[in-house]
Formats: C-alpha cells, sequence, structure tokens
C-alpha cells in the first residue's frame, strides 16, 4: 500500500483549486448557473476558445434537471432540440408520439461532461450576489462561497471580472434583478423592468425562450428560464428543449458579438 500523506492531500486540493479558482477572475464569459442553459451555453463558448467560467450556488450541477416531472426521472424533449442532445451525446429514446426521453441523470452528467471538456471551468458551491457595472456595462459579478449566505455569515465577497455575463439562473432571473436594484429599471424590455413568468403553456414557453434570449443591458445576456422570467413568457415545466436551445442561443449570439 502506498504511503498516503494526509498534509499533501489536502495541499493539492488547495493549490489545484485555488489557481484554477484564481485564473477565473478573469474570463471572456461569466456563466451564473449550471442548469441546463448555463452548461450548454458553456460548451457552445468553451468549444469556441472562449475562457468560460460558471459559478453555480448549489453543490450540484443541473438546476431543475434532475428532478424531471414530479421527481420521475426523465425529461422530455422536442425534435429541434435533437441536434443538440445528439452532438453532446446524451442517448434519447423516440416516442410513437414524436417526443424524445431522457434519463435525467444521464442528461445533466453528460452535459456537465460536455462544457467541463470542451474547457468550461465550473465552480460549484459559490453564490453570485452582485454585479460590477464599468461605463455602463456589466464587467463581472462577485462572489462569495453559497455556506456563507446560508450561515447569514457576515463575509465580503470577492470579485470576478468577465467580458460579458450570461444570467442563467431560472426562474428567478436573479442576475437581472441585482441589475434593476442597483441601478433601475434600466434593461431590455418594454418597462425596463423585469416583466415576470406567465403562467404554464409549454408550447408557447418553449418558442419564446429562444426569441428572448439576448442582451438585456449592455454586457449581460440571459438564457434559459431566466429569459422568459426577464420578458415575460410562460413556464415549461418538465420539457427541456427550449432550455437547450437558448443555452445554444446565447452561446451563438455571444461569439457574434463584437467583442
Ligand atoms: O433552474 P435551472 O435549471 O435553470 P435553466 O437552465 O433551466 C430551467 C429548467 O431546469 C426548469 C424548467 C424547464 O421547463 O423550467 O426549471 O433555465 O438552473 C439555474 C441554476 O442557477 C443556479 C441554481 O442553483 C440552478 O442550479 N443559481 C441561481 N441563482 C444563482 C445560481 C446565483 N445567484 N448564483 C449562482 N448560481
Amino acid at each position: 500500500m502506498d504511503r498516503l500523506d494526509d498534509v499533501a492531500i489536502s495541499r493539492a486540493i488547495i493549490e489545484e483549486y485555488t489557481r484554477d479558482f484564481s485564473d477565473s477572475l478573469e474570463s471572456d464569459v461569466a456563466i451564473v448557473g449550471a442548469g441546463p442553459a448555463g452548461m450548454v451555453a458553456g460548451y457552445y463558448l468553451a468549444r469556441a476558445g472562449r475562457r468560460v467560467a460558471i459559478f453555480e450556488r448549489r453543490l450540484s450541477v443541473g438546476g431543475g434537471m434532475w428532478g424531471g416531472g414530479i421527481m420521475f426521472g426523465r425529461c422530455i424533449f422536442q425534435e429541434a432540440s435533437r441536434p443538440v442532445l445528439d452532438e453532446i451525446g446524451v442517448r434519447v429514446t423516440r416516442r410513437e408520439d414524436g417526443y424524445y426521453v431522457t434519463d435525467s441523470v444521464e442528461t445533466v452528467a453528460v452535459l456537465c461532461a460536455a462544457a467541463v471538456k470542451a474547457g468550461a471551468r465550473v465552480f460549484n458551491s459559490i453564490s453570485t450576489e452582485d454585479v460590477l457595472i464599468r461605463g455602463e456595462r456589466v464587467a463581472g459579478i462577485v462572489l462569495n462561497w453559497s455556506a456563507v449566505s446560508s450561515a447569514r455569515l457576515h463575509v465580503d465577497p470577492i470579485s470576478a471580472r468577465a467580458g460579458c455575463v450570461v444570467d442563467a439562473t431560472g426562474h428567478d432571473a436573479e442576475i437581472a434583478r441585482i441589475v434593476v436594484r442597483k441601478i433601475g429599471k434600466r434593461l431590455r424590455t418594454e418597462t425596463g423592468d423585469l416583466l415576470g413568468e406567465r403562467p404554464m403553456w409549454a408550447e408557447v414557453g418553449e418558442r419564446t425562450i429562444v426569441e428572448h434570449t439576448g442582451e438585456i443591458y449592455p454586457g449581460l445576456w440571459v438564457a434559459g428560464m431566466a429569459a422568459n422570467a426577464v420578458f415575460g413568457g410562460p413556464r415549461m415545466g418538465p420539457i427541456f428543449g427550449g432550455m437547450l436551445l437558448s443555452g445554444r442561443r446565447a452561446a451563438e449570439m455571444i461569439l457574434a458579438a463584437p467583442r
């Protein structure tokens, strides 16, 4: 049996983690939220050579995907999202009624592996609690350990600079909300404020989520359920194709935007 040194193990963790974390304090794209939309956006951006850091509040990545619908671990996708599933390598079962079904655990695991292998760095257990605004532009995010807020500790956060930020925080659209709270109703919506999520309607929600994906304030992009929360689109429950397509759309738009 090899001799194992407890302190060497501890040092390896600290040194390897802090090197990557420190490196990710300056990135091309900082993505808040490692749900399906954030991970797909991260995959396409990293694959295109952008330096991507994804910050996730929870210990686990995957957001609302694990539980499928009512904790039956199956996710439903429509035809349009099939190319993303195929490219990333998630196995699907096609039903006679035309829907595609995946295992929710496999879907999360494969999506995350694809993003990481493409070069995105994923940091879990880290919450984004504020934004950096420089010259009328979101220029980064402000981070703290999630354990700090759950224990209500009075501990100051640290800052990460990014070429742009993606709000992929799901139903709460937390980053868009922070921007409105800090600098007023200046989002690119009809009122400048978040318009709020509408009641469940899969057909409409799956379409509008892609239409609503985009830049909502200079330097701040929105993807996934957060896009419908910002622009007043419906929720869509346990069909997940729109999340993948929105994540891919966000990546395409960011790649096409001037840097
Ligand atoms: O909620 P989530 O899965 O968002 P999504 O990618 O997908 C939505 C679907 O899962 C589902 C649905 C399908 O019809 O409606 O809800 O749009 O993932 C969002 C992730 O962001 C994290 C949160 O823990 C979750 O994993 N998150 C939220 N706020 C913060 C955050 C924050 N302030 N800092 C860091 N992570």
